[in-house]
């Protein structure tokens, strides 16, 4: 049967029919049967103080209804955000696969994208420490092609059959349901300490990728090595990496822990936030393309999931780009509802041996079942293909297609044969030789578990070393079990006794012994620095375009520098907050009016990037007698924020006693407010620069 239904982003029929939308007129309340409702404010009763009636089909229709609305939650991945786009390519990629959407220059794929945290439930903080989810749905005219991947571009565990342990080690531990949305707690470093082969993935995790600024702000990967095949059947390996235009960064922690009392949905909000605004977050889409044979000559083996290629081994192919410009209209039904599976594939795309991912291709679709309620997951709108789907699969929970006629069958000859097996312009696996026995083990690369751990660390910066260093401190600091704590600082000595050292000194004990190794005999790395690695390490110059920036006012601001240098951010792509002791209108030195569209009450100096204090000395002696005020500046002096102090302002700086610019921090500028225009392209510099973690030594500390 043909697939009759219309394109993903366009309304459908039944849609329409039930648009209940806020700016909907002339349309009445009904039923779920359309009945038109004439009360919907009281229940039917038996005199205005008697009983209610049981016969009250509008009343227990809306109960029951409500009483069903939750469906559980994902097991992993629970809590995300979602927003349609769509990838172009650059050019035909048809040399090495024949997937749609590489098929010719500037072709055009639609994609769902929902980016998650792994372990909290759906309602919780989105800066938890934790790696997130970065999975796009391409819906291609060969069917829906799923690429379910995470920002950090190597797993936890080696084999699928892990996977569960994992997971329980690391949410909420059972008998008393904590801690939320993280993995500071005992079985988790239990688990992992136990697991060396989890040591590459804790190390990205410690680091800040862990802690990303935004959604739109990290980098994406496809974990697994796949294949590609081409039109002639030839296959070669790839790994996927999506890569933000905005450049890759992230929070500090202290400032992650504050967000998540001042906003729990940061980063839900941000990338809402940023589409709304025309901000259409871009990543482009790199490959790295190698052949069996060169798998063959690395030092690790591609089939392990614990492992990355470094750049410098097999440089990135840009083939496209992927744009997301447009919200979901409704939470629930797209974002809730997207089944992402790492089953759909799509002839061109094959799967690799990687044992990971072949228990990955039973779970997701396995899970959906459940929590969609049935096999029809693949009916609900936002998972539907445009693809036309023409099969006998038949009836099952919440069926939508009504397929008609006689035959369910295949082969048939009452329908003409119809649906026909597609042949040579089918799926097709590739046809990998196999000759082995059937055995429960792995090859013997998969047991080097230190030596990219170690490559990762030594390609950070002496910052990203200090926060990797801290956030082991930090998580093992809430580790109860001393045992545990001494094995896992024993296998960070594997990885760097620098690294353990810190460790070891942030707790309080002495460096233990090396775990000893289960590879006797490795093969030694490539390289030993890959910059890639680090965020800091290589230049990176993003614009400031979609950054949040807090002016301070009170009443008697300097007016004039602040609507100068507003104007000059704004037109650099910034959006700027005018923030008071409460939101509403203040009266400038000039008598001119200002809106605070922001307290700092609703929020601290933690949602923002950078900060301006300003000019006026009537504001300035308000703000310092404001208790709010000390602790938003110090905030942003302490999460190596820009910060721009115009005149009168700079007491403020005084106040919280923090020194203007050194030589090591362009990051602090003072300017008188006659300068406001001189000074706003060196504060965009400085916005520009993302955070200084390296403030003045004589400050609080050298590194933050
Ligand atoms: Fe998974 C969800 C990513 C290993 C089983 N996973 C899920 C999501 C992402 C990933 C991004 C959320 C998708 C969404 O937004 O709906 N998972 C990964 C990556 C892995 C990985 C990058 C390793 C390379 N996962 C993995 C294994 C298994 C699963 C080994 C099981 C054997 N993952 C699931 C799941 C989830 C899931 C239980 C929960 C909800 C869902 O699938 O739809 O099936």
């Amino acid at each position: 049967m043909e697939n009759t239904r219309k394109p993903i982003n366009t309304k459908r029929a039944l849609n329409e029919k039930c648009a209940t939308a806020p700016e909907a007129t002339s349309q009445v309340l009904t039923t779920n049967q359309g009945v038109p409702i004439s009360d919907n404010q009281h229940s039917l009763k038996a005199g205005l103080r008697g009983p209610s009636l049981l016969e009250d089909f509008i009343l227990r229709e809306k109960i029951t209804h409500f009483d069903h609305e939750r469906i559980p939650e994902r097991i992993v991945h629970a809590r995300g955000s979602g927003a349609h786009g769509y990838f172009e390519a650059y050019d035909a990629f048809t040399k090495h696969t024949r997937a749609a959407p590489f098929a010719e220059k500037g072709k055009v794929t639609p994609v769902f994208v929902r980016f998650s945290t792994v372990l909290g439930e759906r309602g919780s903080k989105d800066t938890a420490r934790d790696a997130r989810g970065f999975a796009v749905k391409f819906y291609t005219e060969e069917g829906n092609w799923d690429l379910v991947g995470n920002n950090i571009p190597v797993f936890f565990i080696q084999d699928a059959i892990k996977f569960p342990d994992l997971v329980h080690a690391a949410k909420p531990e059972p008998h008393h349901g904590m801690p939320q949305a993280a993995a500071a707690h005992d079985t988790f470093w239990d688990f992992v300490s136990l697991m060396p082969e989890s040591t590459h993935m804790l190390l990205w995790v410690m680091s800040d990728r862990g802690i990303p600024r935004s959604y739109r702000m990290m980098q994406g990967f496809g974990v697994h090595t796949f294949r590609l095949v081409n039109e002639q059947g030839a296959s070669v390996f790839c790994k996927f990496h999506w890569r933000p235009f905005l450049g890759t960064h992230a929070l500090v922690w202290d400032e992650a822990v504050k967000i998540s009392g001042a906003d729990p949905d940061f980063h839900r909000r941000d990338l809402w936030e940023a589409i709304a605004a025309g901000e259409f977050p871009e990543w482009e889409l790199g490959l790295q393309i190698f052949t069996e044979e060169q798998a063959e000559s690395f030092s690790f083996d591609v089939l392990d999931a614990t492992k990355l290629i470094p750049e410098e081994l097999v440089p990135l192919t840009p083939v496209g780009r992927m744009v997301l410009n447009r919200n979901p209209e409704n939470f629930f039904a797209e974002t809730e509802q997207v089944a992402f599976c790492a089953a759909h594939i799509i002839p061109g795309i094959d799967f690799s041996n990687d044992p990971l991912l072949a228990g990955r291709i039973h779970s997701y679709v396995d899970t959906q079942i459940s929590r969609l309620g049935g096999p029809n997951f693949h009916e609900i709108p936002v998972n539907a293909p445009l693809a036309a789907v023409r099969n006998n699969q038949r009836d099952g929970m919440h069926r939508q297609a009504i397929n008609p006629g006689q035959v369910a069958y295949e082969p048939n000859s009452l329908a003409g044969g119809c649906p026909f097996q597609a042949g040579a312009a089918g799926f097709a696996s590739f046809p990998q030789t196999t000759a082995e026995d059937k055995v429960r083990g792995k090859p013997e690369k998969f047991n080097e578990h230190y030596a990219q751990a170690t490559l990762f660390f030594n390609s950070q910066t002496a910052v990203e070393k200090k926060h990797i260093a801290a956030a082991f401190a930090f998580e093992l600091s809430m580790v109860a079990v001393a045992d545990i704590r001494q094995r896992m600082v024993s296998s960070l000595v594997n990885v760097s006794p620098e690294l353990a050292a810190d460790v070891a000194a942030g707790l309080g004990m002495a460096v233990p012994l090396a775990m000893p190794k289960v590879c006797r005999d490795p093969v030694a790395p490539e390289i030993t620095v890959s910059l890639p690695l680090s965020l800091m390490a290589l230049p990176g110059e993003c614009g400031i375009r979609t950054r949040q920036v807090a002016i301070l006012v009170e009443h008697g601001v300097h007016h004039a520098s602040l609507v100068t240098l507003s104007t000059a951010l704004v037109d650099a792509g910034a959006v700027v907050h005018f923030v008071g002791p409460r939101i509403g209108l203040f009266t400038g030195a000039n008598g001119a009016d200002i809106t605070a569209n922001k307290s700092m009450q609703n929020s601290p100096s933690v949602l923002f990037d950078a900060l301006v204090l300003p000019d006026g000395s009537e504001a300035i002696q308000a703000l310092a007698d404001n208790v709010d005020t000390m602790p938003f500046i110090k905030d942003a002096f302490r999460h190596g924020k820009a910060i721009l102090a115009f005149s009168a302002g700079q007491e403020l700086l005084d106040m919280a006693g923090i020194e203007p610019t050194t030589d090591k921090d362009k990051s602090i500028l003072l300017a008188e407010s006659t300068d406001a225009a001189e000074i706003a392209s060196a504060f965009i510099k400085a916005i520009a620069a993302h955070r200084h973690p390296t403030r003045a030594k004589n400050q609080r500390d050298e590194m933050l």
